[in-house]
């Protein structure tokens, strides 16, 4: 059978052996009596390495997410989100669903909003008005191609909102990728918000979870809204394990991700596809493809068929994400199939 090279998602990464042997050999006991040693040394690792109190360990970027908006908002309070955010776009709606909380929509299709309009819904206290309680912030920014957002720029909008009596949530899937993008200790980003969630289970390359941090008395209230949720995991250390051993020994190696998604974004603009242009980029390339040619749709089912995968996000759109899976010896390939499928002279 031909090899696949999978750019789908960097959520596709598979466990290796060193991980699994951690993972076979880790101590647990119930995590809802608090009893499992390896989930607290990881909640704690986070908190560490985050600059926060505590941690909490999440079933997934969704669920930390969804914990952290309904800690800091009661039914009926707005959310300021990026009308490109992963939280409205790609969560289920899980905010109104289940907590009853108004998004209050801002553009951020560069990947950060503006200041203008972050203020604009920061309204009188009014009975017309669901109050904006909290405002949450994406870095790096998914569907804005992946960008690291500026530290300075970043911590201007997260004091924005603080100075307006908001508290401020970062959906950090990746904010490890956006810190090794700039060269920073990601506390740079992480000391100037309220709540973080960040994913194990992304480019750090373990199966399942991720990480809710902030204030002990945050994190308290967020165990409580876990519980309630069906999150509340027992003997979880045999995947905390994964994910200590990913911060600790895969945190490095995001650079390597990066280096290969420049050259294969350099490789596939010298070849005619239509990159985006990124201001930070980071393990995402995203490219549009012309009106007269196959669609996306098309294009994502020519190049499965050479072996190379990847998603479409819109008829014309295209993302393809470079992970630990994806070795740099693959990347010339890549380019080659997606040139002549995407971009036929
Ligand atoms: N993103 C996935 C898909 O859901 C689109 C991907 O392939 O990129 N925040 C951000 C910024 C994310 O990109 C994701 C996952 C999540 C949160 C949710 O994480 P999970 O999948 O663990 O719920």
């Amino acid at each position: 059978m031909m090899k696949a090279i999978d750019l789908r998602s960097d959520t596709i990464t598979r466990p290796g052996p060193r991980m699994r042997a951690v993972m076979a050999e880790a101590e647990v006991g119930d995590d809802v009596y608090g009893e499992d040693v390896t989930v607290n040394r990881l909640e704690d690792r986070a908190a560490e390495l985050l600059g926060t109190e505590a941690g909490l360990f999440v079933t997934s970027g969704t669920q930390g997410n969804l914990v952290a908006l309904l800690t800091h908002c009661e039914r009926g309070d707005g959310a300021i989100l990026g009308s490109n955010s992963h939280i409205y776009i790609y969560e289920g709606g899980g905010l109104s669903a289940i907590g009853g909380i108004l998004p209050l929509i801002v553009d951020d299709s560069q990947g950060i909003m503006s200041a203008e309009s972050i203020t604009r819904w920061v309204r009188p206290k009014d009975i017309h008005f669901a109050p904006a309680k909290l405002l949450c912030l994406e870095n790096t920014h998914n569907r804005a191609g992946g960008v690291a957002v500026a530290p300075d720029v970043f911590a201007e909008r997260a004091r924005l909102g603080r100075e307006h009596g908001l508290a401020v949530h970062l959906d950090g899937a990746r904010v490890f990728n956006a810190a090794e993008a700039w060269g920073v200790d990601v506390k740079v980003f992480t000391t100037e918000v309220d709540s973080v969630q960040i994913c194990l289970s992304k480019g750090l390359g373990a199966p399942v979870g991720s990480l809710l941090c902030g204030a002990s008395d945050f994190i308290d209230r967020a165990r409580h809204w876990r519980k309630r949720l069906g999150g509340g995991m027992r003997q979880a250390g045999i995947v905390a394990a994964a994910g200590l051993y990913a911060l600790d020994e895969l945190r490095s190696r995001l650079s390597e991700d990066h280096e290969n998604a420049q050259r294969l974004s350099d490789l596939l603009k010298k070849g005619g596809v239509a990159v985006e242009e990124s201001t930070r980029p980071t393990n995402m390339i995203y490219f549009g493809l012309p009106e007269d040619g196959p669609d996306a749709d098309q294009v994502v089912e020519l190049c499965a068929a050479r072996g190379v995968l990847f998603n479409a996000v819109s008829s014309r759109r295209i993302r393809l994400v470079t992970h630990i899976d994806v070795p740099s010896g693959d990347i010339p390939e890549i380019a080659t199939v997606i040139i002549e499928e995407a971009a036929p002279s």
